[in-house]
């Protein structure tokens, strides 16, 4: 199944490459151009333009009639980004974001996607689907050299929520993606969402938040080395990967991306779906002040929801899918529950919910204030 293309690529353009570009072997191209093509002109088409998370393009929960072709396009950026005060990152993204943008369609559908690598990037990128059948997930249909478009077709056959990530091959797998290159699907079933007894349910917002571990290296004087380029920042960068200790654990691409300003609003009564999305190590979130009302930890919509969970796992690689209908007004943190991941190293959202107080939910009884230590507190003692 070698092309010419490949061929060539394996040979003369991979030349003209920096080495670490050199990865992606021949066997992960594939040549399916002798395949008779399906036809699917019966389908209605649908364009759809993607956002930047954590907010997700309209679409419908229910589907409105016959499965669709809906067709995406997505560039890939190659930056820098501060990923903290003084850090930063030579950042490689789909559609310039960390993470890149969730695609929601039905089951049923296709997806088709056109991936452009804009001329000034220097590396090759592809896309794997989890959400795919065949073709590393596509990655071995979608491999581009800067300059380059592809355009892959899948049918989305599972509902959930599910991760695609850049896997150009060998070890530009994991540096991409800890480099940014990964993002989140959503298949939808097309009757939509149903609850534990099997009952439609909706929510009114989706947030969708993707976790990143950087490994960003430090000089001598354990301050954050700066970079020319991506390919500057390849060896130091795989020595900190190697040592599997992230500097940074963040959501949304950098420290406070979802906090202060940033923060995610909401209103007192509204159901909001996280999906959250790791492509590359497990977490575990936890919204503080809040629960899982309905989690589809591994995101999977064929398997019925939990319940009043506390805190979900996300297995990395995977996304998943929680639903919680905000009770009460002020700040919530949606945090992975790895606190020392989610304070020191970044990994903290925080929901700003306006409303009115439910003392019947919570009440102050008594505010903090001073008491007599002779007298008071000590009859809570075993
Ligand atoms: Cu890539």
């Amino acid at each position: 199944m070698l092309t010419r293309r490949a061929a060539l690529m394996g040979a003369a353009s991979f030349a003209a490459l920096p080495a670490m570009t050199r990865a992606a072997s021949a066997e992960e191209i594939m040549d399916t151009s002798m395949v008779e093509p399906v036809d699917l002109s019966n389908l209605k088409r649908i364009k759809r333009k993607l956002v930047r998370p954590p907010e997700v393009h309209a679409h419908e929960q229910v589907a409105p009639g016959a499965p669709r072709i809906v067709e995406f396009e997505m560039q890939i950026v190659e930056k820098e980004v501060e990923v903290d005060n003084g850090a930063y990152l030579q950042a490689m993204t789909f559609n310039g974001s960390i993470p890149g943008p969730l695609m929601v369609v039905h089951e049923g559908d296709y997806v088709e996607l056109t991936l452009f690598n804009s001329p000034e990037n220097m590396m090759q990128h592809n896309i794997d689907f989890h959400a795919a059948t065949g073709a590393l997930g596509g990655g071995s249909l979608t491999l581009v050299n800067p300059g380059e478009k592809a355009t892959l077709r899948f049918k989305a056959t599972r509902p959930g929520t599910f991760v695609y990530h850049c896997a150009p091959g060998g070890p530009m797998i994991p540096w991409h993606v800890v480099s940014g290159m990964a993002g989140a699907i959503m298949v939808l079933p097309r009757d939509g969402l149903k609850d534990h007894e099997g009952k439609p349910v909706k929510y009114d917002r989706v947030f969708y938040i993707g976790e990143n571990d950087f490994y960003v290296p430090k000089d001598e004087n354990g301050s954050y080395k700066r970079f020319a380029d991506v390919g500057e920042s390849y060896p130091d960068t795989l020595e900190v990967m190697n040592g599997l200790i992230p500097s940074h654990v963040v959501f949304n691409g950098k420290v406070g991306a979802l906090t202060g300003d940033n923060a995610l609003q909401a209103a007192q009564g509204e159901k909001v779906l996280f999906v959250h999305s790791q492509a590359n190590r497990d977490t575990r979130p936890h919204l503080i002040g809040g629960h899982g009302d309905l989690v589809w930890e591994r995101g999977k919509f064929n398997n019925l929801p939990e319940r009043d969970l506390e805190t979900w796992f996300i297995a990395g690689g995977s996304a998943g899918a929680a639903l919680y209908k905000f009770l009460q007004p002020g700040v919530y943190a949606y945090v992975n529950h790895n606190l020392i991941e989610a304070v020191n190293l970044g990994a903290t959202a925080h929901v700003v919910v306006e409303g009115d107080w439910n003392n019947d939910l919570m009440e102050q009884v008594q505010a903090p204030v001073e008491y007599n230590a002779t007298h008071e507190g000590r009859t809570a003692l075993p």
